[in-house]
């Protein structure tokens, strides 16, 4: 038996010292000799003809190394970009994407050309000489508009600008007929931009004589963006390294291969030399993936006991000029049923191209959307019958695990009526209930709104993941290698980029192998080190995948360990017990050997043929479903009807994803995605002018949010192990995100009843709310 010491321990993250003292390492930190700058020429226009790129001038500016253009990059790169095909599409138009514009651009921000130069300042400079002559062209930026049939397109000469119209399962009229109640709402996601802190980043050094390539960038899989490259470039893995050092956050954004990814290590190889982009934080604003931007109609049905029967959406999905790589897991149909018996759930789909960047999974990608649509329609329909919100939820909870839900997906465990009782508990639900008559009385609006999140997570098993991919199995990997003298080094295919694997997958490897935490190292993030492929981190899959495959290789290494220490102890391999990272033989636990001591034996002289020399093995793990976890959020809120203004008074979260590693790492998960949920509701929105122009291009423009407009929170949880893996865990670097936009909106709907406000959209900004308060009234 392992000592259970670490796991569940509530231990500060070991990133962080080195993290908050500066000495982090990250894509620009890294400099070779005789490196040159790229600065990328980007359309000013949403949607245009290049009719010819005049580079004379730029050419001859001072530090001018190159001016290159699509036609350039084509004797180094072939193919498109990649788009998975996630779902067996009814009907599906993927624009092909070149990383760099040949003749039409269909956002602002498409590169049409690239200056490379000796110093970074040279080549922004020079990039200001290029002389582009555009023939703008119509654009469409309305989703809705876009699928009218008198609308232009995004792409001159498509027939129309439906990327996909999917329909999962098109009937719940059976439910909807036998309903006394049914309401109706229209639903909006705003679009937002992941604003990871440190932005996008790549420097690329071909070395010729080795016809071999090293990339440094900032990125969530290295692996993926060693697989798309080096396919396009022509290179073998074997020769391509991706380097991803420390990441400053990616939140989904850093998860595609971007234009860029492409175009420096082919800059690199038409030029000799190294060259190196880092992103500005307005290139970052407009160019790199958003999430959301997303219309839903949906249609709910019940009975007025309570009791839900149907629902009915009609999801309209900006894709933007283009179908992000990942783009259609913003499909939200998988969670639509929520925490919740149905007896019917329609879902259609349809992508719509604009001329606006293209959006890709952002935290959550679709579940957010699910997540926030089902809680507002449960407490429509509640409103609608006059029962309260948290009753209506206990009346439909489902209760019976596993649950196979009306997609054909299996809920694997859960406890909704737990979370959701705690959680009202913790925030006083009945007493503020009646503080919030008091207040009304005295013209004082307060809300209370509740989210009971599930979520569909642990990307993922292999046969549920390879159709929507395209063939690649989201599995998982780790090499586990122990030193002579007993130290160890974990090498993972996930990609930590602020969640703290360096401590928590740590903590299971000191657990298995009985070493000291300290003896560990996890080490990822280059693909020249550790197993053959990794997957990365998103879809909060590291620990639920990544993490059992560090159990599994664990696991190898000690059985190993015992074969060995039988050997030494001329003992058979059945009578060998290990507690306590020590090996003794059954009966006799005075004589013992310490975990180091059989490792400097197994790289030592003596052991018999049957046992290969060294200790380290490696594993793979293809879970054998997703992971659910889930829980309950109630925010509380007060709402001044003079100004529109929102207080938060109180949020409370209650989550379960199943075992804990590290309670204090789960709890700052937590946090950062409650926070991005608040953000969301309040104030976040990428905001583009009719025209095409991005609007929110600075931090000045695009509100993030800081400490000032979150409230302090109180967490707790509930524990329900998934019965998917071993160690019982579920993933929770989302789960913030996808409850709390429901909460404070509810929320919101609920302080402004009194007014006959029903529904109010996201960002609830003041002016948003002030008008519909004035509407009102009126
Ligand atoms: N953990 C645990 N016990 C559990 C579940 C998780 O101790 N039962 C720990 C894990 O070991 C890990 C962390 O919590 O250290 C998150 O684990 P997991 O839920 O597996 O999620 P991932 O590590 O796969 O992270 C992905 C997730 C996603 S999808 C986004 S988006 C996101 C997020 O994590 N982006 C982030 N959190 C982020 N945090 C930061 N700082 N920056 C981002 O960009």
């Amino acid at each position: 038996m392992a000592i259970t010491t670490m796991v569940g321990a509530r231990i500060h993250r070991r990133e962080d010292p080195r993290l908050v003292r500066g000495h982090g390492r990250y894509a620009d930190d890294f400099l070779r000799p005789h490196t040159a700058y790229m600065a990328v020429v980007r359309s000013p226009h949403a949607h245009a003809r290049v009719r010819s790129i005049d580079v004379a001038e730029a050419a001859r500016a001072p530090g001018v190394v190159a001016v290159l253009l699509a036609a350039d990059f084509k004797k180094v790169l072939s193919g498109t970009m990649p788009v998975a095909p996630a779902f067996v599409p009814e009907k599906k138009q993927a624009p092909d994407r070149f990383p760099i514009a040949d003749g039409e651009v269909c956002f602002q921000g498409e590169p049409v050309a690239v200056v490379i130069g000796e110093s970074r300042y040279q080549a922004a400079d020079a990039a200001d000489l290029v002389q582009v002559d555009w023939e703008p062209l119509p654009v469409v930026m309305d989703i809705l508009q876009a699928i009218e049939p008198s609308s232009p397109t995004a792409h001159a000469g498509a027939t129309d600008n439906i990327g996909w119209d999917l329909t999962f399962s098109p009937d719940a009229e059976a439910a909807f007929a036998e309903a006394d109640v049914v309401v109706k709402e229209r639903i909006l996601q705003q679009r937002l931009a992941p604003t990871p802190m440190e932005p996008r980043g790549v420097l690329a050094e071909w070395h010729d004589a080795d016809q071999a390539m090293t990339v440094w960038m900032s990125s969530q899989n290295p692996h993926f963006i060693r697989l798309f490259i080096g396919g396009a470039m022509g290179i073998p893995e074997n020769r391509f390294r991706v380097v991803s050092p420390d990441v400053g956050g990616g939140f989904g954004s850093k998860i595609s291969p971007y234009p860029e990814d492409y175009l420096v290590p082919a800059a690199s190889r038409l030029l000799g030399r190294p060259v190196k982009w880092i992103e500005t934080r307005t290139e970052n604003l407009q160019n790199a993936t958003h999430g959301r931007g997303q219309v839903f109609d949906v249609e709910i049905a019940g009975n007025r006991d309570g009791k839900l029967l149907g629902l009915k959406i009609t999801q309209y999905l900006d894709l933007g000029a283009y179908v992000g790589t990942f783009g259609a897991f913003q499909a939200c149909a998988c969670l639509l049923p929520g925490a919740y018996v149905w007896k019917q759930v329609a879902s259609r789909t349809i992508g719509v191209l604009t001329n606006k960047v293209p959006t890709d999974p952002y935290r959550g990608a679709g579940r957010p959307e699910a997540t926030h649509l089902v809680e507002r329609m449960v407490d429509l329909f509640a409103q609608e019958i006059g029962r309260d919100p948290a009753d209506v939820r206990r009346t439909n909870f489902i209760t019976e695990f596993p649950h196979s839900s009306p997609f054909g997906l299996v809920y694997d465990s859960g406890n909704y009526h737990g979370s959701l009782t705690k959680a009202l508990e913790i925030a006083g639900y009945e007493s503020f209930r009646r503080e919030q008559e008091e207040a009304r009385q005295r013209g004082r609006y307060l809300g209370v709104g509740i989210s009971t999140w599930i979520e569909i997570c642990g990307f993922g098993p292999s046969a549920g993941t390879a159709p929507a991919t395209g063939g690649l199995a989201l599995t998982e990997s780790a090499h586990v290698r122990v030193f002579p003298t007993g130290s160890v080094n974990v090498f993972v295919g996930t990609h930590s980029h602020g969640q703290g694997h360096d401590t928590t997958f740590a903590q299971i490897v000191a657990d298995e192998l009985g070493v000291p935490y300290d003896s560990v190292e996890i080490r990822h993030g280059d693909t020249a080190e550790g197993p053959a492929f990794g997957y990365g981190t998103y879809g909060s899959r590291s620990l639920a995948v990544g993490g059992m495959a560090v159990l599994k290789a664990s696991h190898k290494v000690r059985d190993k360990a015992t074969k060995i220490a039988a050997h030494l102890f001329e003992a058979a391999e059945e009578d060998v017990a290990f507690d306590q990272g020590h090996f003794y033989v059954k009966g006799s636990p005075e004589n013992r050997k310490a975990f180091g001591e059989v490792a400097f034996a197994a790289y030592g002289a003596g052991l018999p043929e049957s046992i290969e020399l060294g200790l380290e093995a490696v594993a793979y793990f293809d879970p054998p479903n997703f992971v659910w976890p889930f829980g309950a959020h109630v925010c509380m809120v007060e709402v001044d009807p003079e100004t529109g203004g929102v207080r938060l008074l109180k949020y409370v979260a209650v989550d379960d994803c199943g075992n804990v590693i590290n309670p204090m790492i789960v709890e700052g998960q937590i946090h950062g995605g409650v926070v991005q949920g608040i953000a969301q509701a309040l104030f976040e929105e990428v905001v583009y002018a009719d025209d095409g122009t991005l609007r929110t291009g600075t931090l000045l423009d695009y509100s993030v949010p800081t400490a000032s407009e979150i409230p302090t929170m109180t967490l707790d949880r509930t524990v329900t192990p998934s019965p998917t893996n071993e160690l019982g865990v579920k993933g929770i670097g989302e789960a913030g995100t996808i409850a709390a936009s429901g909460a404070v909106i509810n929320a919101i709907c609920d302080a402004l009843a009194p007014f006959g406000i029903k529904h109010v959209d996201m960002p609830a900004s003041p002016d948003r709310l002030w008008k519909q308060i004035q509407e009102a009234k009126a």
